[in-house]
């Protein structure tokens, strides 16, 4: 359940709507797959519900099998992954990355769609693989025309994969890529972190935080000619300060849904609500994840 204390302030509804009544922000989920955005946008749905934030959704996966959350916009209302498989006589794989094409031709259509939603902010789960979002060449064209210059990316780091220096330092890579490929504001988080022992959650965290601890990580691990590689691509970041460190994500505990919420505000405003408390009890709850 959400904390008690962020409910009943009364203002929430107002916190990012636009007061020129444009749509509102969006932010993209991405990820490997089973990185767990599917179950964070339903986590965070109905945590926002509690605290009187509305949270619209979309989904833009073809392949979902199940959506559990309430979605405003439904890409397989319009393509259907079997439909596509018979229609062109492809496979699975093959069916997906045609399926990911069609739905962003019909970019246009979708934000005809979707012109006139009011709501808080506006969470778009994308398909299981993020190549098939971030890297078909249509993508670019669909973040422009749904994310209409107000618009972030989630990027959801595996919580197994981030248990060895070398997976974390391989998404750290694949999260600057995205960014760089969609050139939007992004924010990392690591998905799952109820599923890590508090001491190796510690480990992962600590090495989002400071990179010489990463760095004797990786050399303890592969050392040689991929870890020079790898730390010369991570002092890059650094000097660029893309690496904006690692925030942890519990979508089953909902735990760092208020990082979200305060990554969103510190882009699109609605900060001015912390004169009466919203921010510093979402700064309570951060406070409070080392419980
Ligand atoms: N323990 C735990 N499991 C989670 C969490 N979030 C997602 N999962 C599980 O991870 C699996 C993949 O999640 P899903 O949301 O479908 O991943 P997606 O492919 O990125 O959309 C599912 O079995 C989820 O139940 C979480 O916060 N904690
Ligand atoms: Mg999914």
């Amino acid at each position: 359940m959400p904390d008690e204390s962020f409910k009943n302030h009364g203002h929430g509804a107002n916190i990012m709507a636009a007061a020129d009544g444009t749509s509102p922000p969006v932010l993209f989920i991405v990820g490997t797959a089973g990185a767990g955005k599917s179950t964070l946008v339903t986590a965070f749905q109905r945590w926002a519900r509690f605290l009187d934030i509305e949270a619209l959704t979309i989904n833009l996966d073809p392949g979902a099998e199940r959506v559990h959350y309430d979605p405003e916009f439904d890409v397989r209302d319009i393509v259907s992954l079997s439909d596509v498989m018979d229609e062109y006589d492809l496979g699975p794989n093959g069916a997906q990355i045609l399926a990911a094409d069609l739905v962003a031709m019909q970019a246009n259509e979708i934000q005809a769609e979707l012109e006139g939603l009011s709501g808080d902010l506006m969470i778009i789960d994308t398909p299981g693989q993020v190549e098939l979002f971030a890297f078909r060449e249509a993508s670019s064209h669909f973040v422009e025309v749904l994310g209409q210059d107000r618009a972030a990316l989630i990027f959801l780091f595996d919580p197994m994969l981030s248990q060895s220096a070398s997976g974390f330092v391989s998404q750290m890579l694949l999260s600057n890529i995205v960014h760089f490929r969609l050139g939007l504001p992004t924010a990392n988080f690591l998905s799952k972190a109820d599923l890590l022992e508090p001491e190796d959650l510690e480990r992962v965290l600590e090495w989002g935080e400071r990179l010489e601890s990463l760095e004797a990580a990786l050399y303890e691990e592969a050392g040689g000619q991929r870890t020079e590689f790898a730390i010369g691509q991570l002092r890059m970041m650094q000097q660029s300060q893309i690496q904006p460190g690692l925030i942890p994500l519990s979508s089953e505990r909902e735990e760092g849904l208020a990082d979200i919420l305060s990554f969103a505000q510190n882009l699109f405003g609605g900060m001015a609500d912390s004169k009466d408390g919203f921010a510093s009890d979402i700064g309570s709850e951060i406070d409070g994840w080392n419980d």
